[in-house]
């Protein structure tokens, strides 16, 4: 690791006059003053304790500021402060010779900065993430003999696949052009799975998605994890973890059991993933078919879903058209029109009103006695499959093995 600071000193301001610490008056003075001896810290010689304390008190105050009140009132500025003090603590870190564990907190840091935090200095912290990653690619290399025996062991799974009624199968195309798309599913909204149109994703032939290629892009990276069986249930809950620790708690089920004796349930389901790991955005491409939306392709929000077999997104309606594309195994998927939603008992509060309150494979049907009565369509999405799922279309997602699709949200 001895050449890792003269790398990232290669990416700092060339001095402390060039390096830019602007701040409304939100932000105390005092804290001001610690940024800047902060800063002053990376351009002379002092200790690593003293450059290690400066940035935490830095880190510190800022989290409890994004901690205060709801997410939505944290003023700007401090999310600003708190990525400079991530910038800062992973140079103290990464100063002097750093040992592997040092780069992986940094690495860690710049996470908590990316996800945290507002972008800095041209997004210095997504450049400093990707230095961090290669230099710990090389120092890691001969450790994958046991990784072998784990990809076995995440293939045996025997999931309960339910056949797809004929009359009931959702219709699949292969490859329409725009105009058919458009006439026939656009603009009637109705639902249709596109075959073949993301075959030339690198995700599925160059590099394909397995387990030993998510952890070498992204197993040191920090990211939200949801867990529990479904976000409806009162013991669900959202936690940080890394891919590695995802993939070997969740996916792999090492050493864990939940409190019932079962499989543990979690799912990486979020939109940060791609513009945290660059790698993984290059392996996807929007599909054409999202030129005929109104918006700016920056518009488009692109969301992962990687979790174990049993996952469940319980029915629930979205306010975009979405393209989910199916990347590694298999989910079983059932669609309602909007029309029904009558049929379908959305919950009663304001958060919960796009989501039904029925179990859609082991529905009350005394609770709930309309919902027999509301058509449906359904499939089994495989990789390589891409469904539209129309504007305000309810979705119930149940994942038949270890998968991993992506969806994208336009309008
Ligand atoms: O795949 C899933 O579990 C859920 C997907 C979903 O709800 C969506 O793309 O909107």
């Amino acid at each position: 690791m001895a050449l890792l600071w003269s790398r990232i000193s290669s990416i700092l301001p060339p001095n402390e006059e060039q390096f830019p610490l602007q701040f409304s008056d939100k932000v105390e003075s005092s804290v001001v003053e610690m940024l800047k001896r902060s800063r002053r810290q990376l351009y002379c010689d002092t200790t690593s304790t003293s450059r290690m304390l400066n940035a935490q008190i830095v880190v510190d105050i800022s989290w409890e500021r994004l901690n205060t009140g709801t997410w939505r009132d944290v003023d700007k500025e401090w999310r600003r402060v708190y990525a400079y003090g991530c910038l800062f603590k992973v140079a103290a870190l990464c100063r002097e010779n750093p040992s592997e564990d040092e780069v992986l907190q940094a690495v860690r840091t710049c996470d908590m900065g990316l996800l945290m935090g507002a972008a800095i200095m041209d997004n210095i912290l997504q450049v400093l993430v990707r230095i961090l990653q290669s230099e710990l690619r090389k120092t890691a290399k001969d450790e994958d003999e046991s990784e072998h025996v784990e990809i076995k062991r995440a293939k045996i799974v025997s999931p309960h696949v339910p056949s797809i009624k004929e009359d009931l199968a959702i219709p699949r195309m292969k490859c329409p052009s725009l105009e058919s798309f458009n006439t026939n599913h656009l603009i009637p909204l109705k639902p249709v799975i596109l075959e073949g149109i993301v075959d030339h994703w690198p995700a599925l032939n160059k590099h394909p998605w397995s387990i030993d290629y998510l952890r070498s892009v992204a197993g040191c990276r920090t990211v939200p994890v949801e867990v529990g069986s479904r976000y409806t249930d009162v013991d669900w809950s959202q936690t940080l973890l890394t891919v590695n620790q995802f993939i070997d708690r969740y996916i792999l089920n090492k050493d864990q059991t939940s409190q019932d004796g079962g499989k543990p349930l979690g799912y990486l389901a979020q939109h940060q993933l791609f513009d945290q790991v660059p790698e993984l955005k290059e392996d996807i491409r929007i599909p054409d078919y999202c030129c005929l939306c109104e918006g700016d392709e920056d518009d488009i929000t692109v969301n992962a879903w990687f979790g174990p077999a049993g996952t469940v997104s319980p029915l629930h309606q979205d306010p975009q058209q979405n393209f989910l594309a199916q990347v590694v195994g298999s989910k079983y998927i059932r669609l309602y029109s909007p029309e029904d939603t009558d049929k379908l008992y959305p919950h009663q509060s304001q958060l919960l009103h796009n989501t039904s309150q029925v179990e859609v494979e082991n529905p009350d049907v005394e609770r709930f006695p309309e919902f027999a009565k509301a058509p449906y369509l359904e499939c089994v999405l495989q990789p390589g499959d891409v469904l539209f799922i129309p504007v305000k279309h309810w979705h119930y997602v149940r994942s038949l093995e270890v998968s991993f699709s992506v969806s994208f949200w336009w309008s």
